[in-house]
């Protein structure tokens, strides 16, 4: 993996230089454990063992956090399902690639299950991927509602599509009315960019590269039609993508890598906010490490914690106490522990309000045909940089982010992840049986986010004499609405937790990822996770101690 370290010697550099070291060597060495060799670990002295904060997954509302508590001198275990991504596999890549997934790919399955099910109607899309192991992507299947989440130390940066841009101050005024939206635009936005290390195309790049032909192509019929488009921040360095392609460097965007994760030029968060952190020395991560329960004794919490190896065997199964509980275990994760705590009498006060809110983003997935004389390239970049922006329709707002086919052949398809801004919620409740939460999601709930695609795109085919395509998506549907990338809610600020993220009902327990943010934010949500996480632990501070 290529890792961009910066070069004037602040501390911070220094602090991520440690970070890395450590998780270098312990994918060298197979540990589950990623420290520095000054790392404080837990008080085994005690019945049970005891650190001051755990923070529950290690995605972007959990590295935020991790790293503040960290700088902090607090010391904070950190709990991650999923697996170090750092170590080769037999073919010398961490990660598989889109085209040619292996095991790596999901977790725990037989076979890869992409978003596009054909092509062509063939189905050449998905492959069996043998042994089940703790691949990278999961897709968790509810009745009319399929979520996508990454696994692994990074979580949802590990696969992700890597946008970060920023939503629309109004948009994100209305859907989070009591967050001070001056100081999350004027100071955490901008640092949650500069910890992530957002970086925008050379805009001659874009217009020359083969590689976004198929953007182009997008644009200039979007123009057509009347509609704007915009250039969509990103992590993945785009100058790495251009030496990429003079073949100066190992390919990633250019070589089909996204979903299963990409070995070069993408900064996931293992590069960033949680090596700073880990290089705090304050912060431990353990990984394939699954939270199952949590529950009250006396002043503490109590975790429940599985251990597995890569195959899934299960290795150990112990407890782990603290004082302070951040969860940012995903809208999901975090939603099902605490339904599970509430409902199963461990933390029965939990309010009523949990599992409420729950939103996809909006997200619909469709595909046009192009004319033969608009051809989208064979190179096509999988790191999406332009959008068609329509989020100023007073009836159906969206951004459609111009999305790649990387299949290496000519397709005339332009694909699209369009992000609506539809109002519907669902409702995360608690499976007794199944031991697990359960997403009720109507079959008629995606139909306004569909509607708001089909406005877009109906009037971008009518206008330039171009059609939908029928093939990828199965059943011969135009619009992809069964699936989302963008999970939010469940734990929504201010409703399930107070103003920043501590739930209620409960001292020292916090929420601190996507389940805060109640069902959607009309653009990519990691950046705005990220910011809302640093404005939550920055208000925290002061009240916790080492
Ligand atoms: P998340 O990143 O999901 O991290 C949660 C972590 O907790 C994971 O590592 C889990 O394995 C772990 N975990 C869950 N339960 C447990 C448990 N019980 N015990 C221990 N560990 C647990 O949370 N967003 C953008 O802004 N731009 C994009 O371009 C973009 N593209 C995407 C493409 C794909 C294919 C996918 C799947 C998502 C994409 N997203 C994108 C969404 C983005 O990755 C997601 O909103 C964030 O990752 C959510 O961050 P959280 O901190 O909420």
């Amino acid at each position: 993996m290529t890792v961009h370290i910066e070069t004037h010697p602040s501390a911070i550099s220094r602090r991520r230089f440690a970070g890395l070291a450590a998780f270098t060597s312990a994918a060298a060495l197979g540990l589950t454990q990623v420290a520095t060799a000054r790392s404080a670990s837990g008080d085994t002295s005690r019945r049970r063992e005891y650190v001051p904060a755990v923070v529950v997954g290690t995605g972007y509302g959990s590295a935020v956090t991790a790293l503040r508590l960290g700088e902090a001198g607090i010391t904070t275990t950190m709990l991650e399902m999923g697996q170090l991504w750092t170590k080769p596999g037999r073919d010398g890549k961490v990660f598989c690639s889109t085209l040619n997934p292996d095991h790596r790919s999901m977790w725990f399955a037989r076979r890869t299950e992409a978003p596009l099910s054909t092509f062509l109607w063939l189905d050449v899309v998905n492959r069996d991927i043998g042994r089940p192991y703790a691949g990278v992507l999961d897709r968790l299947d509810y009745d009319n509602m399929g979520v996508y989440v990454g696994r692994g130390v990074g979580g949802g940066s590990l696969v992700n599509g890597g946008m970060a841009p920023t939503p629309e101050r109004a948009y994100f005024e209305k859907v989070l009315p009591n967050v001070d939206a001056n100081q999350m635009y004027r100071r955490f936005y901008p640092l949650a960019k500069r910890l992530l290390g957002v970086n925008s195309i050379d805009p001659r790049y874009l217009e020359r590269t083969p590689a976004y032909r198929y953007a182009r192509v997008s644009r200039k019929l979007a123009h057509q039609a009347g509609f704007r488009t915009t250039v969509i921040p990103s992590v993945y360095d785009f100058r790495y993508m251009q030496r990429e392609e003079r073949r100066q460097v190992p390919r990633s965007a250019l070589a089909g890598e996204v979903l299963y994760g990409n070995n070069h030029g993408k900064k996931s968060l293992d590069q960033t906010y949680l090596a700073d952190a880990v290089g705090t020395g304050n912060v431990t991560i353990r990984t394939l490490t699954k939270v199952t329960s949590i529950r009250r004794e006396r002043d503490d919490y109590v975790l429940t914690l599985e251990r597995i190896d890569a195959w899934g065997k299960l290795l150990w199964r112990g407890e782990l106490g603290c004082r302070y509980l951040f969860l940012g275990a995903g809208s999901l994760g975090t939603t099902e522990l605490l339904l599970r705590a509430r409902e199963t009498g461990a933390l029965p006060n939990l309010p009523e309000s949990i599992g409420r809110g729950w939103g996809p983003n909006g997200n619909v997935m469709t595909a046009r045909a192009n004319h033969l004389w608009d051809s989208t390239g064979t190179l096509q970049s999988t790191i999406p940089t332009l959008a068609i922006n329509n989020l100023h329709d007073p009836v159906h707002p969206a951004l459609a982010e111009i999305a790649p086919l990387p299949v290496g052949i000519e397709t005339w398809a332009s694909l699209y992840l369009t992000i609506t801004s539809n109002a519907e919620r669902g409702r995360l409740v608690f499976d007794r049986a199944n031991n697990k939460a359960k997403l009720l999601w109507g079959p008629g709930q995606s139909d306004p986010a569909i509607q708001a695609t089909k406005a877009l795109f109906d009037k971008i085919n009518r206008t330039t004499g171009t059609t939908y395509r029928h093939d990828l998506f199965g059943n011969n549907e135009r619009f992809a609405a069964d699936f989302c990338y963008h999970p939010l809610g469940g734990c929504v600020l201010g409703r399930a937790t107070d103003n920043y993220g501590r739930v209620k009902g409960y001292p020292n327990l916090y929420v601190t990822d996507g389940a805060l943010i109640p069902g959607s934010i009309s653009v990519n949500p990691f950046l705005t996770i990220t910011a809302l996480a640093e404005r939550n632990i920055t208000h925290h501070l002061p009240t916790l101690h080492p």
